[in-house]
């Protein structure tokens, strides 16, 4: 019996469904009693510490946990659920009681890397736990953060990872454990870690250790462009450009759970759902994408990311959605981030206008809650050829790699909405760094002239908007071979790439980029 502490904020449903996958029963703590009463503690911290210790101490749920953790009882804290261990953060700076259990605190990342740390990254294995039995020592795990852990006492260190600097990774003192990474979303490996907690009676480290792991491994990500076909069922699909129509009917690739389950199945490290039709259909009305994530995240142990519609709505009725009542309902049903297409433009546009954060959008009110690691700007911009700087003033332009049709020398991206039906006076990179400024955690960054094309990916545009930023970038739209994918990591600072026609279309494996990835010396999750 494992009971599952769920504060109310971030993905606990893949939590869950791991536990019950691996035949464990759950139940979740309702009020302080439950704690006390647990056999086994499970805690999966989302979001953000600040708002994670206010609902603990709001919900009277400090004294029980600290008694239960005092007296050496089972518990495994993930991510905020390991942070939430310690004295305090840089992340908060309420004056909320903490936990307190070890001493130290949670910093935030000083490096010139992305931040938010995301992606697959390797354990330096320093003590010899019960918790990591079986796991081979060049495994990754799942890590998605932009705070570590400080502990005082070097004693409690389980693991530590390389992400510029060593920083530590698992804690453990008897019975009481965490890690900073996702077990729930490290496939294999990671079910493999909780099956440890869930199952062993003795959780004691037994010495020390000293095994190094591997470093951080770029993305290979599938994504899946999701609408209603003429018929009303729905499909992934895929454009070309954009346009998902073939001979008047919508391109029909397959079913999306099905899909979603082969490219877990087949190695990828994350997949994508884009409900492309989002921005006519409100998602909340538009239940099957929902059940389309509640299904998928029953079976597939990698993170998954939606987008489509997330935006404030009035439904015809007259009642008001806002775009983190969106998001949340994503979350709750298997999400571990969501993507903002268009009102991510407007968004920007007005605070690139004022200068002013107003607090309110959708960007700065889901990142405040579920953590700025939740929030993905997908951006789909066009190129715009000039011949000069001066034919596109205001914007930033990029001098090409490749001359243009009437052989210009320069080019600026410019951003679309609803799909590319409408284009915005605003260029990708100013979009990108005015997100990031409002507290986006990652770009997705496809490209309309690029889409389904097999030509290769952009690189102008993704070093354009890279170099622009410091928060990670997915590489996407037209991705063709094997050497397409080399070739986005040897000549950008993508740190992800991601595909849909030729894997839907099974014209190249996601193994066979991996083997050409690994070939070419880019390291990439096995
Ligand atoms: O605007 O917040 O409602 O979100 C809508 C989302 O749907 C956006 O993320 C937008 O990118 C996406 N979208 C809207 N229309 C389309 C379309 O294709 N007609 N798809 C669309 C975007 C682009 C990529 C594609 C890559 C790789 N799809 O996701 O998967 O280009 O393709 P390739 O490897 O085959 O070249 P909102």
């Amino acid at each position: 019996m494992i009971t599952l502490l769920d504060y109310g904020a971030g993905n606990v449903r893949s939590v869950m469904n791991a536990v019950e996958k691996l035949g464990g029963t759950l139940k979740l703590v309702t009020k302080p009693e439950d704690i006390l009463t647990a056999e086994k503690l499970l805690f999966p911290g989302v979001g953000n510490y600040g708002n994670m210790i206010k609902i603990l101490n709001q919900k009277n749920y400090i004294e029980p946990l600290r008694k239960y953790l005092e007296a050496d009882r089972p518990f495994f804290g993930i991510c905020l659920g390991m942070q939430a261990l310690f004295d305090d953060s840089e992340e908060d700076n309420s004056e909320h009681e903490s936990l307190g259990f070890f001493k130290g605190r949670v910093e935030r990342f000083k490096t010139d890397l992305a931040i938010p740390h995301i992606g697959w990254n390797g354990i330096n294995i320093k003590q010899k736990s019960p918790l990591l039995e079986g796991v081979d020592p060049g495994a990754r795990f799942y890590f998605v953060h932009s705070y570590h852990l400080v502990p005082e006492d070097p004693s409690v260190i389980l693991t530590t990872t390389t992400y510029d600097y060593e920083f530590v990774s698992s804690v453990q003192k008897g019975n009481v454990m965490g890690t900073q990474f996702h077990p729930e979303k490290s496939g294999k490996v990671g079910m493999g870690l909780l099956e440890n907690f869930i199952k062993s009676d003795d959780l004691h480290a037994t010495g020390p250790m000293d095994i190094s792991g591997n470093g951080l491994a770029k993305r290979v990500i599938a994504c899946l462009d999701v609408r209603s076909n003429d018929d009303g069922d729905l499909v992934v699909t895929k454009g070309d450009q954009y346009d998902v129509r073939d001979k008047g009917g919508v391109r029909n690739l397959g079913q999306p759970v099905a899909l979603a389950k082969r490219y877990y199945r087949e190695g990828a490290d994350e997949i994508t759902f884009l409900n492309i039709t989002g921005f006519r259909d409100f998602p909340l009305k538009d239940m099957p994408m929902l059940k389309v994530l509640e299904e998928t995240s029953k079976n597939v142990f990698v993170p998954l990311t939606i987008g489509g519609g997330i935006r404030d709505y009035t439904a015809s009725d007259g009642k008001k959605y806002c775009a983190l009542d969106v998001a949340a309902q994503y979350f709750r049903s298997g999400a571990d981030k969501i993507s903002i297409g268009s009102d991510a433009v407007d968004i920007a546009q007005a605070y690139i206008k004022t200068g002013q954060k107003t607090g309110k959008s959708a960007i700065e009110q889901i990142s405040r809650v579920y953590g700025n690691q939740a929030v993905v700007i997908s951006i789909d911009p066009k190129r715009v050829w000039v011949d000069s700087p001066a034919d596109a003033k205001g914007h930033q332009v990029i001098k090409t790699s490749e001359p243009g049709p009437d052989n210009q020398a320069y080019c600026w991206y410019q951003c679309t909405v609803q799909g590319g039906r409408q284009t915005r006076n605003l260029d990708a990179v100013a979009l990108a760094r005015a997100c990031e400024a409002l507290g986006a955690g990652e770009i997705l960054l496809n490209c309309i002239d690029r889409d389904g094309s097999n030509a290769g990916f952009d690189m102008d545009l993704i070093n354009g908007v890279r170099n622009a930023v410091s928060i990670p970038v997915i590489a996407s739209s037209g991705a063709g071979c094997e050497a397409h994918f080399s070739e986005v990591f040897e000549k950008t600072g993508a740190e992800a790439a991601l595909a849909a026609g030729i894997f839907h279309r099974k014209e190249v494996s996601i193994q066979a980029v991996k083997n050409h990835l690994t070939q070419r010396g880019i390291q990439v999750r096995q």
